[in-house]
């Protein structure tokens, strides 16, 4: 029988190269062949020497417990630049041994901020302007001696940086060292370089940009929001195998000239110049005697961390669909597909063309080229060929959001090569992807394509609103919002992690949480100027990302850390709202965004028409329950009891203040309805009420919604939740304009800002804020996922270790749907499809997890699993019969339950 331990991470990543996590944690997986198999006990082994587990330096030992996720490492403290090793092995309920799974590793970085021996580098203010445009190039020669054994280098840049050894490129991580609130936590990267080094003279290279740390962030052109100077700092250490070690650090006598890349900015593109290239810059026969010098910059070490995140990378690269001409004689290339990344040029024109390319999302109703959207933000790359037969570029130190390229200055009738000579590669953090949605709408299909488009483009180190205008801001209701689904598409455990410390970080004393993560919008830039947009301080539904975020964390992943370092800044934030106006139960006061977008909203307005103290209100009271739940997790008794009591009074203070005394909730709204539904702040008759009202709310609308930001999200999940989700499923299944499937009916491979971004006549949402790909609408994706494929999980056992299989058939909306999803126990399908005669449920369920089969419309005598009834089958250890249909309980295995619906089995009853 096959009982196996797979898939071991540390840190939910497999091969984990330089981290300063000191008790780092572990998880794997068990693949079981019989059903209903669980983990009775493991064993973990952690070793410094690769195979070197007989006299390992921690063993747990046989420890009886069934935790296979989130096992914290127990032995002695952990050295600096040290790779580790570790196995594990386990046994199932009967003592059934497995082998020890494959060893993995892990490595540490710089643990102690004293282990910095280099310097922040700069140019030579005297030789080189620090405001000039160019990228910098650095570079230092040194020897190696025979016998090298390994060599890392830690790097990081106030800018962003790539690395390059004797002339090849160091890694392939993008806009390193990505952005973080810079002045409290500053990224640095670990790369292995041992096998790019020689016996004898070697070099390195660095390319210094600007990027979020100088360039410009923020729409009212601000910029050097971190500092006035960009610099470098790198270490390189080699280790040989006499047991030595050498040291390469930034230092001033390292030397610096100016790129090719003459401009460079995250909003505006690139220019680079071929011609200006300098052969072998970073390799050690360059001679660099025309560079100039460096000096040291005083910027301190101390908020240096240890990437904690995956880095971006290029992930996919597109090949464009299509060149066109456009009515106004624009050329343009169609990639097929709203994408953010960068071009990849490859040529042969002569030496001195000039090639300028300018990114766009749509084109207009007259099918132009069109930048309206795009505010002040360039998106530009202008290229100025060396004249070699095959040059090739890229630009690096920025990212575009496009999907048509206009090509100006490209040799005139040659045109046609251009869908060979230009390429797209798509650009993101480089999460893993967990999850797969289908069903039997394509229109559906391609709306959970667009979703996942979405998340790829936004998630580009931080969580953005939009990728392509001057914002491309960590917006914290979008984020906050989204969070869910994003854990369906991707694993985005670690990516959370690191941004809810910068939300920390950028909480005020006074626990409001800003409006961006990391905050570019109310910060002070380098020259103590306050920017424009940071007047206001916090809003309700926005600032809840810092409760939201991390409990959905915690749900997901089972990541208990990730709530013991956010505590404190959860209750700062419930602590912020209390002090808010005169009723500490009431957020009454202040600026809120409201129902952002709502289609209920005033002419000219951008804001919803519910009532933003209802809103206020409603978020503050299901974040308090959230830290209520976060404290019954942490085991804080105090706080699960203030918390507690506080929920109360705000969930009265609710009702007193919204519902009116017969049971009506005063605002007309969607959003209200749904946000009293879905945080639970009515019961009984009054909630049965609402949900009526709710219902009759879409259906008068003529299956339409009318949510923003806030209420979207939600408004499935009231419906279906509450007895209507056949609604839900016509307001999923709704083309006409306002609905999901509007924009996939308009070409859309994004999510849009608006739900009219395009209108039906084909003209454009203003200018001032109109984005195509904007990931916020896409939040429906959980819903999908949950509520039609049926894929779930009981939220007292988080991480999925108690599934909840639940498929709600559309009523024949949908024929099939199915989802399959990788969590942290392993994979897990849930599966249906339903015709006139049958109903086959299919579903998987991994090793040490079981689940709750909610099965409608049928009951237990008619329900079979693999030809025989479901309640004997094995692995099935509960049935029981509700009122809609039957609940079994099953272990892990993969199952197929077959049934037909009840509706036929009450015909053939009456035909009998
Ligand atoms: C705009 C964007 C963003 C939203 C804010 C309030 O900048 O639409 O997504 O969160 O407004």
């Amino acid at each position: 029988m096959v009982f196996e331990v797979k898939s071991l991470t540390c840190e939910y990543r497999k091969g984990l190269l330089g981290t300063d996590v000191q008790v780092p944690r572990f998880g794997w997986e068990l693949r079981a062949g019989r059903r209903g198999t669980v983990q009775s006990a493991y064993q973990l082994q952690v070793t410094e020497e690769e195979g070197g587990f007989e006299s390992p330096l921690w063993d747990s030992g046989k420890v009886n417990a069934s935790q296979s996720i989130q096992v914290v490492y127990g032995g002695p403290p952990l050295s600096s630049r040290t790779r580790y090793y570790v196995r594990v092995k386990a046994w199932d309920q009967n003592g059934l041994e497995s082998a020890w799974s494959d060893p993995a590793w892990w490595e540490t970085a710089l643990l102690a901020p004293e282990e910095w021996q280099a310097e922040w580098i700069t140019p030579d203010e005297a030789a080189i302007d620090p405001q000039a445009e160019p990228v910098f190039m650095l570079g230092k020669r040194f020897g190696v001696k025979p016998g090298i054994v390994s060599a890392r280098i830690y790097a990081t840049a106030a800018g962003v940086y790539e690395l390059y050894v004797n002339g090849v490129r160091v890694g392939d991580e993008l806009l390193a060292p990505g952005w973080t609130s810079y002045r409290k936590r500053h990224a640095y990267q670990s790369y292995d370089v041992t096998d790019m080094l020689a016996d004898g003279d070697n070099a390195i290279g660095a390319l210094l940009g600007n990027g979020w740390y100088k360039g410009r962030l923020g729409w009212s052109t601000g910029h050097q929001l971190y500092g006035e100077r960009r610099a470098l700092l790198l270490q390189l250490h080699i280790r040989y195998a006499d047991g030595t070690e050498e040291t390469v650090v930034s230092d001033t006598t390292w030397k610096v000239s100016e790129a090719p890349i003459r401009k460079s900015d995250i909003y505006d593109g690139e220019a680079y110049d071929a011609r200006l290239e300098q052969s072998g810059w970073s390799t050690a026969q360059f001679d660099d005697s025309a560079w100039s010098g460096t000096q040291r910059l005083a910027l301190p070490i101390s908020q240096l961390v240890a990437q904690e995140h995956q880095p971006v990378r290029v992930t996919e690269t597109i090949r464009p669909r299509e060149l066109m001409i456009t009515p106004r004689g624009e050329t343009v290339l169609d990639m097929g597909q709203n994408m953010v990344g960068r071009i990849r040029l490859t040529l042969n024109v002569p030496a001195g063309t000039e090639i300028r390319l300018t990114h766009a999302e749509v084109l207009d109703k007259e099918g132009n080229f069109y930048t309206g959207n795009l505010r002040t933000a360039k998106q530009e790359i202008v290229y100025t060929a060396k004249g070699v037969d095959g040059e090739t570029y890229a630009p690096t130190f920025t990212f575009m959001g496009f999907r048509y390229l206009k090509v100006e200055g490209y040799p005139a009738g040659q045109e046609a090569e251009l869908t060979d000579r230009i390429q797209g590669e798509v650009m993101h953090t480089d999460m893993t992807p967990t999850g797969e949605f289908d069903c039997s709408s394509e229109a559906v299909n391609q709306l959970q394509r667009n979703i996942v488009w979405g998340q790829r483009g936004n998630f580009l180190d931080v969580p953005t609103d939009c990728p392509q205008r001057d914002e491309r801001l960590g917006w914290t209701g979008d984020a906050q919002v989204f969070v869910r689904t994003a854990a369906f598409n991707y694993d985005v455990a670690s990516f959370f992690a690191k941004w809810l410390r910068d939300l920390k970080a950028d909480q005020s004393a006074e626990g409001s949480v800003p409006f961006v993560v990391p905050d570019a919008l109310n910060a002070v830039n380098a020259s103590g100027a306050q920017t424009k947009e940071g007047e206001i301080t916090a809003s309700s539904a926005w600032g809840d990302a810092a409760v939201i975020c991390p409990w959905t964390m915690y749900l997901c992943y089972g990541d208990v850390r990730v709530l013991e370092e956010q505590f404190d800044s959860m209750r700062a934030w419930i602590g912020y709202i209390r002090k808010q106006g005169d009723n500490e139960y009431l957020w009454n006061t202040g600026f809120h965004f409201g129902d952002w977008l709502g289609l209920d909203a005033k002419e000219n307005s951008y804001v919803g028409a519910t009532p933003r103290d209802l809103i206020a209100t409603a978020f503050y009271a299901y974040s308090t329950r959230l830290v209520r739940e976060t404290a019954v997790v942490l085991g804080r008794a105090e706080e699960v009891r203030e918390y507690g009591e506080l929920y109360g009074r705000i969930k009265a203070e609710f009702q007193k203040e919204f519902v009116t005394p017969n049971g009506r909730l005063a605002a007309p709204t969607q959003t209200a309805h749904v946000l009293a539904l879905t945080f639970e702040l009515v019961e009984g008759e009054v909630k049965k009420r609402i949900a009526r009202d709710l219902n009759e709310l879409v259906v008068s609308n003529e299956y339409h919604l009318t949510t923003g930001f806030v209420g979207t999200p939600y408004l499935c999940f009231a419906l279906s939740n509450n007895g209507f989700h056949e609604t839900a499923v016509k307001l999923l299944m709704q083309e006409k304009y306002p609905s999901w499937l509007y924009p996939v009916s308009k070409g859309a491979t994004t999510i849009w800002e608006h739900w009219d971004g395009i209108k039906p006549d084909g003209s454009f949402w203003s200018d001032d804020m109109n984005s195509y790909n904007h990931y916020a609408y896409g939040a429906i994706g959980e819903w999908m996922y949950r509520c039609v494929a049926g894929l779930d999980m009981d939220e007292t056992e988080p991480a999925y270790r108690k599934i909840r299989i639940h498929p709600r058939f559309a009523d024949g909306a949908l024929t099939h749907a199915s989802a399959a999803l990788q969590s942290p126990y392993g994979r897990i399908e849930s599966a249906w499809s339903v015709d006139e005669e049958q109903t086959v449920v299919r579903m998987t369920i991994p090793a040490n997890t079981t689940a709750e089969v909610i099965l409608d419309g049928t009951t237990l005598a008619e329900v079979r699993e693999g030809g025989i009834a479901a309640v004997a089958a094995d692995g099935i250890t509960a049935a029981a019969e509700s009122e809609n249909g039957v609940i079994l309980t099953a272990g892990s295995g993969t199952y197929e339950f077959r049934y037909a619906m009840k509706k036929e089995i009450e015909i053939e009853a009456a035909l009998v």
